[in-house]
């Protein structure tokens, strides 16, 4: 017997619930580590069986949009904010009101009501860049403060991102660059690191993991991103840049026409509990949980010091924006020779 509280309810696993329990099909897009232990998590509090796949945030989207008229998930957890906003306003994902909400931070609710509550946010963190300080100093680079940085000569083929038709991660990164300087401002910024850019990953913290393995020397990525990869031992150095940076709120929706629903919910309840939240510990995932009782680590960067835009969240997960955005980086910016 395993008593778990969520919110005004009381699961509890017993041998009839387990018998009783159903299945749950999730779609993940966080970390791979956290996807796993989320979805073992949930099997161990209910017994429901979860099968979970974990895919980038925009590939997750374009999956969940081809599969609209036959869904084959149930629920999308994780992920940068954009595209689920996105998924909302084309009403691929299902509206649902938690009685978990009153324990989240003020941040997680708005996310929710503004969309309809078709999605709400279960945690938070900033964007920035890593470096590998070994190779930095192996190839007499200067240390990049500054989003400017990376874009001199000197950071040619020394810098990887994601591509952010794929990854939440690059497409905050691009919403980011037109927030901090404008759109021509930003999309020029974009062409000119695309000047330095080694490699356009899939996966949005794939280039600090290149850069720990000292195939890269910048990674641009969420910062706890890279804070996973110093306290896993590599010469990551994290920065907060200069100019002032983006931020995600990571986000859970449930898909429209799910399957199964009530396991969907269930799920939905339980990962807004702060004990499901502080499984993040177990896995180094450093972002900044949306339970206002859960632990955030002490290794996770402080969103409080960092200088934060006020990221528009409404305009940038805008479904005609997003899709306007990417088109235009894919025709002004990837085509450009290198
Ligand atoms: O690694 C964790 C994390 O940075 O990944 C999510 C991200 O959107 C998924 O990767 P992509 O950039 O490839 O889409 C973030 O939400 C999360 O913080």
């Amino acid at each position: 017997m395993r008593p778990i509280v969520v919110g005004v309810s009381l699961f509890t696993l017993s041998a009839g619930m387990a018998e009783a329990a159903g299945k749950l099909s999730l779609y993940c897009a966080a970390q791979e580590e956290w996807c796993q232990v989320m979805a073992r998590g949930f099997e161990d509090a209910t017994g429901i069986d979860v099968d979970m796949t974990r895919k980038s945030s925009g590939e997750t989207f374009a999956q969940i949009k081809a599969e609209a008229s036959n869904p084959k998930g149930d629920i999308w957890w994780g992920g940068t904010g954009d595209p689920h906003l996105q998924a909302a306003e084309e009403g691929l994902t299902e509206p649902y009101v938690s009685p978990m909400r009153a324990e989240l931070h003020p941040w997680a609710i708005s996310q929710a009501e503004s969309a309809g509550d078709r999605t709400i946010g279960i945690y938070s963190g900033a964007l920035g860049f890593g470096y590998n300080k070994d190779l930095l100093a192996a190839n007499g680079l200067p240390e990049p403060k500054c989003w400017e940085d990376l874009t001199k000569p000197e950071f040619k083929g020394q810098i990887q991102i994601a591509n952010p038709n794929s990854s939440g991660t690059a497409y905050t990164t691009l919403a980011t660059m037109i927030q901090l300087f404008g759109e021509d401002g930003g999309f020029d910024y974009m062409k000119r690191l695309h000047a330095n850019v080694n490699q356009y990953t899939k996966s949005g913290s794939a280039p600090i993991k290149a850069a720990g393995q000292g195939e890269t020397t910048v990674g641009i990525v969420f910062m706890h991103d890279a804070v996973a990869q110093a306290v896993a031992g590599f010469p990551i150095v994290t920065v907060a840049p200069c100019e002032g940076t983006g931020y995600e709120i990571g986000s859970m929706s449930i898909i429209a026409g799910a399957r199964n629903l009530e396991e969907a919910k269930q799920f939905y309840d339980w990962a807004l509990t702060a004990e499901a939240q502080n499984l993040a510990l177990e896995v180094n995932a450093f972002q900044v949980p949306s339970n206002k009782a859960a632990q955030t680590s002490d290794k996770a960067p402080d969103l409080a010091t960092i200088k934060l835009i006020d990221y528009d969240f409404k305009k940038y997960g805008s479904s005609d924006e997003r899709k306007r955005l990417l088109a235009k980086w894919d025709s002004d910016v990837s085509t450009l020779p290198q």
